[in-house]
């Protein structure tokens, strides 16, 4: 029997990985505004409501608004040596574009941190997942609108003010490259996706790339210990077939999905780009300051990871098939999740090894895990869920870590997505489990919202203990 025992470094963070709007529930409490997600009550694909309704499981969530430190303590007690969190901004500042900050939210994620450093757990914050206020998506119609860059500022700075001698890692924008794919949801836009023009979507795309910069600018004035990630939506990208043609479609994709990595990382926009600008006779709203703006470049890079597509140049063949956000051509080698997620841990190598060869910059796994249906059950008398498919995934994909760190690739950490069981970002359901951590919560908001662990609790905090040595390869 092989392990990767030796492939991770002494300090690798382990630990997992969450987002306020899919689990703080307290939409309303504590001073906070509302935010995009209190009016998606079905996810990305259904439409939004003009205000909160009950069937949205985004309001109560898991109830961590309130549980936090229970949750904290079963993280610590699985051996977590960092967790990642974010902030919703609508919790500091209510409608977005207020002046002063609301300073129970902010108080409320000094209890937070404070409970992370009382179990020696290293905070990992991301400043926007999927939760603009809503205010700035009715008023200025999100991203598209350049005085979003302003408001943001403001909030980071906020942020890297209050909590920056507290917090090392930050992360500006969660999948920052699903804008154009999810506007709403992801980018606060509020004209309907199929009314927005490339024009309109680019442009927003530019201004967050601006914000994020400038988050960084900011964070080595106010917060010179702190290390700023961009964070992308990594997607592996396979010919469908060995031909040239489809060899370039997947160039092509892959540009799509790079450029952000690229923006971040070198500072510029690169020259495919610039092509693509010129041939659908674009132009972007671009100043001298943005530009400069753009020089702020990233210290680390970190991605979510969850299943690979391919890709073809045949028309007939381009089916999209499922997946996270952005889709793709179904691979046929490949198995798929019960949402229809293929799975792929060798992609993950890939990605790794890709990432690492062009930017040449620290990697950090902040999402990674399996979407899955779980039956809670009785052993020996005790609650639990036998998860044994979930520490398939994660067993697989953590020992192709191991190998990309043998490959050379500088990996900091892994955060598997949703460490306790929350509601799915793209469906709203809370049937999509992802957790080491039971939640008793169903899809029709019954439930206790008592916490169970599930076989893969004991498991995961086996792999940390012995730092990946308990790993089968
Ligand atoms: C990513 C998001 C997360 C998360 C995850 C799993 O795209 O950053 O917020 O939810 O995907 O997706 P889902 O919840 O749709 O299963």
């Amino acid at each position: 029997m092989s392990t990767t025992t030796t492939a991770f470094p002494d300090g690798f963070l382990w630990g997992g990985a969450t987002a306020a709007n899919q689990l703080e529930g307290a939409y309303d409490q504590g001073g906070k505004g509302l935010s995009v997600q209190d009016v998606m009550p079905q996810g990305i694909a259904g439409p939004r409501t003009a205000g909160p309704v009950a069937e949205n499981l985004k309001l109560i969530g898991i109830d961590h608004y309130h549980r936090y430190a229970e949750d904290i303590a079963l993280f610590a007690e699985m051996g977590f040596t960092t967790y990642r969190f974010s902030i919703a901004w609508s919790r500091i500042f209510p409608r977005g574009d207020e002046d002063e900050p609301n300073e129970e939210g902010l108080a409320f994620y000094d209890r937070l941190l404070d409970e992370l450093e009382k179990h020696g757990i290293e905070p990992l914050v991301t400043i926007s997942h999927y939760e603009t206020p809503l205010h700035l998506a009715e008023t200025y119609d999100g991203w598209t609108d350049r005085r979003l860059i302003g408001f943001y500022e403001r909030y980071a700075r906020t942020l890297f003010e209050r909590f920056g001698s507290r917090v090392k890692y930050w992360l500006t924008f969660n999948e920052i490259n699903s804008l154009v794919h999810a506007p709403f949801m992801s980018g606060g836009i509020d004209t309907p996706k199929d009314e927005l023009t490339a024009q309109q979507l680019f442009q927003a795309m530019h201004h967050e790339l601006v914000a994020s910069a400038r988050a960084t600018r900011v964070a080595r004035e106010v917060a010179p210990n702190a290390l700023v990630g961009c964070m992308v939506l990594s997607m592996p990208t396979y010919p469908l077939t060995p031909s040239p043609a489809d060899a370039l479609a997947v160039m092509e994709a892959d540009h799509a999905n790079l450029l952000y990595g690229d923006v971040h990382t070198r500072g510029v926009y690169p020259g495919y780009f610039l092509r693509t600008l010129r041939e659908q006779g674009i132009e972007l709203d671009i100043t001298a300051q943005d530009r400069e703006d753009l020089t702020n470049t990233v210290d680390f890079v970190s991605f979510s990871y969850y299943m690979s597509v391919a890709e073809t140049a045949d028309p007939e063949l381009k089916k999209a098939g499922q997946g996270n956000i952005m889709g793709g051509v179904p691979n046929p080698t490949l198995p798929a999740s019960e949402w229809g997620w293929q799975i792929d841990p060798v992609g993950l190598r890939l990605v790794l090894n890709q990432f690492w060869d062009r930017w040449q910059k620290p990697l950090f796994i902040v999402e990674n895990g399996l979407g899955a249906k779980d039956q809670l059950v009785e052993v020996d008398g005790v609650k639990t869920v036998v998860d044994d498919y979930r520490i398939a995934y994660l067993n697989d994909h953590l020992v192709q870590v191991g190998e990309a760190l043998l490959d050379g690739v500088d990996v900091i950490g892994y955060t598997s997505w949703g460490c306790i069981d929350l509601v799915s970002a793209s469906t709203a359901q809370l049937s999509k489990r992802y957790g080491f951590i039971y939640v008793d919560r169903d899809d029709d908001g019954s439930g206790t919202l008592e916490r169970y662990k599930k076989k893969s609790f004991d498991w995961y905090a086996e792999v940390i203990r012995t730092n990946g040595g308990s790993l089968q390869a």
